[in-house]
């Protein structure tokens, strides 16, 4: 299962690669990518991972999410 996050607040390389490092430190991603120009994170759900928790992370790490889809 794969869901996209749009995120607010990347500027960066070093921004892109904390949100995926933060994605995938959660259990149940198997898969984290993120395209900056698009503002996205896509990610492979290997387990049942709510959207709550996929922005929790996002938002510890120092960005929004605007949505899950
Ligand atoms: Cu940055």
């Amino acid at each position: 299962m794969n869901k996209v996050l749009k995120i607010e607040g990347m500027s960066c390389k070093n921004c892109a690669a904390a949100v995926e490092k933060a994605l995938l430190s959660l259990p149940g991603v198997a898969e984290a990518r993120v395209d900056l120009a698009a503002g996205e994170a896509t990610v492979v759900l290997e387990d049942l991972v709510g959207d709550k928790a996929l922005c929790l992370v996002v938002e510890e790490a120092g960005f929004e999410v605007s949505s899950v889809e």
